[in-house]
């Protein structure tokens, strides 16, 4: 019984006994360790701003109500959630600024390893920045591209290009109007650690507003990162694999990629599918080389290169204790750094790859872009010989993995609607919204959360929104949890979409020839790629002359964790969607904040937040939410 409060995942399941019996401490240990949590820290009133403290605010009013300078508990719980907005954008958006500095390299002609792969989404985003792109190279555009997009980080005259093109022109208007519309990415970023230091802004609505900004900024960058990675690696098109740890090899040399950037896990793909590195494994006795993926690095490659998904976030230590990973290799965010004890207790070997992200414990292997694939081969290298040190020792891999169908970016959500109606490819889409087939749309995002027992609230809300005919797509964590519960599948489709969505993804999944329809979820990408259904929701409205927050569209993120969730799911109140959470947000300490939040700011932007941390009920408000935006459209 304790095994199923851990995981739903019954591969993981059978990695914890083996973590149990072999004695291996793992993210649910420590974790047991710190219970019981501070309440201070819970609730958003714990301050460690400045030398004076910490100090804590009392929330039921017996102790102290204001901090040593004389912050109160609704400025103290919003500069706490400002700042992990500012880290969630620092986040997104230097995983973009990394990428646009590899563009500006390739438009010189400086690096031989990276090109523009997609040369028509190279020149879509140009367009939609102004740039001309009559007559111009692909290097001319590139450059083009790549130094607008490194004029976003700084300061610019106008506001972010990478929100006043992407969003719709009232959208705009709004965030201008509330003066939320930032003018930098780095800037909105550092104005938020700024006001938040000692004695700067002690208006909670003043701090929020400036959290919203952030936001902006974090979309922004999201988008970027997407669009870049797109230029550079490729856009997208459906494609199938298969999910979970049943997908590793016993005789062949496994490698995951883990972490966020396709920077070097997309070159690792190239270097292991080389006739030369192959016959390096073969040579030490493997059938060939395994890539495998771990968190958003795993999505990112396997939206582009098919990649199978290993396991995802909470669940990353537990593909050691099969014995059969000969290497993981990360670049940043979401690495847990307790990876480095179990690789070495296994023989697994660690690689990081970016001086930003190291592990004590960890081969530190810096990648510089300029001879990237010789790297990747040295990396691989590593993971060749430890398969040899392990060759003929027994693993224990769960033979558990699920069919996987992904790689639905916009673009190929577009395309599979052309099918259907090539000179009006939306209007099949909002035709079945109209006429009730399909209820509304739902993003789910985020990540696992050890306080939710993994993937329980992914997978029990995306069942009932599914009978409820109701549109979803997935990314990060989230779309892995549906991916190793085989709901990225047609067979889901066909068990649990209700008939109106049935009807629907069948006529296009046969119109795109898939053999079937289309998966019960739709897998946009990785976590910048959030940015992809903001896409599809602007084009709709659009086309509607609607704004995004009259659409029957919402989000969830039911097992958030990481400072980048809060970033996004504020963007997305902010853009206008009703916007679900499955765990309480460290807000509670100010009633202000939680009514702002959650109510107030609804007669703002037409989005808010929805707490609700029992994923039945969770699904019935998020209906509920759509519904009346139903009503209020009249269909
Ligand atoms: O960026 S869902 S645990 S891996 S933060 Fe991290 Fe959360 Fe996973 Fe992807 Ni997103």
């Amino acid at each position: 019984a304790k095994k199923a409060v851990k995981a739903t995942d019954c591969a993981v399941g059978e990695m914890l006994e083996v973590a149990r019996k072999q004695g291996i401490e793992t993210v649910w240990d420590r974790y047991a360790r710190q219970i019981p949590q501070c309440g201070f820290g819970d609730s958003g009133l714990c301050c460690r701003n400045c030398t004076q403290g910490p100090c804590r605010i009392d929330p039921f009013g017996d102790g102290p109500a204001a901090g040593v300078c004389g912050i109160t508990a609704d400025s103290m719980v919003a500069r706490n959630l400002i700042r992990a907005i500012a880290a969630g954008a620092a986040s997104h958006s230097g995983h973009a600024k990394h990428l646009a500095h590899v563009l500006k390299k390739v438009a010189a002609g400086k690096l031989t390893d990276y090109s523009v792969k997609d040369e028509n989404k190279l020149r879509a985003v140009a367009t939609r920045l102004g740039i001309p792109t009559e007559g111009k190279s692909v290097q001319e555009l590139a450059a083009a591209v790549a130094s607008a997009a490194l004029e976003e980080f700084s300061e610019r005259e106008e506001p972010l290009a990478w929100a006043a093109t992407t969003l719709t022109s009232s959208q705009v208007e709004k965030l201008g109007g509330l003066g939320v519309l930032p003018a930098g990415i780095d800037s909105a970023i550092s104005e938020i650690l700024q006001r938040t230091t000692l004695g700067v802004d002690a208006d909670p609505v003043n701090l929020l507003l400036g959290g919203v900004k952030g936001a902006v900024a974090d979309f922004a960058g999201c988008h970027l990162g997407t669009d870049l990675a797109d230029i550079l690696f490729g856009t997208p098109t459906p494609v199938f694999s298969e999910a979970n740890m049943g997908v590793l090899k016993e005789n062949a040399v496994n490698i995951a990629l883990h972490g966020h950037n396709p920077v070097v896990s997309e070159l690792i793909v190239v270097a292991a599918r080389q006739e030369d590195i192959l016959a390096q494994a073969k040579s030490a006795g493997a059938e060939g080389i395994n890539l495998v993926g771990i968190c958003c690095t795993g999505n990112e490659v396997l939206m582009r290169q098919g990649v199978a998904p290993l396991t995802h976030s909470l669940s990353q230590e537990m593909p050691i204790l099969t014995g059969a990973l000969d290497a993981i290799v990360v670049d940043y965010q979401c690495v847990y750094p307790s990876l480095a004890n179990i690789a070495d207790c296994y023989g697994t070997k660690l690689i990081t790859t970016m001086d930003i992200a190291k592990i004590p414990g960890a081969v530190h292997m810096a990648i510089e872009e300029e001879r990237g694939l010789e790297q990747a081969k040295e990396i691989i290298k590593l993971a060749v010989e430890r398969f040899k040190a392990r060759k003929g020792a027994p693993t224990c891999i769960p033979q558990v993995k699920q069919k996987v169908i992904a790689g639905f970016s916009t673009e190929a959500i577009i395309g599979a609607l052309s099918k259907l109606n090539a000179a009006d490819p939306l209007k099949p889409l909002i035709d079945n919204i109209v006429n009730g087939n399909i209820q509304g749309v739902v993003l789910f995002a985020g990540c696992n959360n050890v306080k939710v027992p993994q993937d329980a609230n992914f997978i029990a809300i995306v069942k009932e929104l599914a009978k409820r005919d109701v549109l979803m797509l997935a990314t990060g964590c989230g779309a892995g949890a549906l991916a190793r519960h085989g709901l990225l599948t047609s067979e889901a489709t066909m068990e649990y979409a209700g008939p109106g969505l049935k009807a629907v993804f069948t006529a296009i999944g046969e119109a795109n020839g898939l053999g079937g329809p289309l998966p019960l979820v739709l897998h946009v990408g990785s976590c910048v790629d959030n940015s992809r259904p903001v896409d599809i929701a602007v084009a709709l409205a659009n086309k509607l002359g609607v704004d995004v927050n009259q659409l029957p569209v919402a989000a969830s993120a039911p097992e958030f964790k990481a400072e980048k969730a809060v970033a996004i799911g504020t963007w997305a109140v902010t853009l206008g969607l009703p916007t679900h959470l499955g765990l309480v947000p460290p807000v509670l300490g100010s009633k202000l904040v939680t009514r702002v939040l959650t109510q107030d700011i609804k007669d703002i932007t037409g989005g808010y937040f929805l707490v609700e941390t029992d994923p039945l009920l969770a699904a019935e408000k998020i209906f509920d939410a759509l519904q009346e935006r139903r009503q209020k459209l009249n269909i």
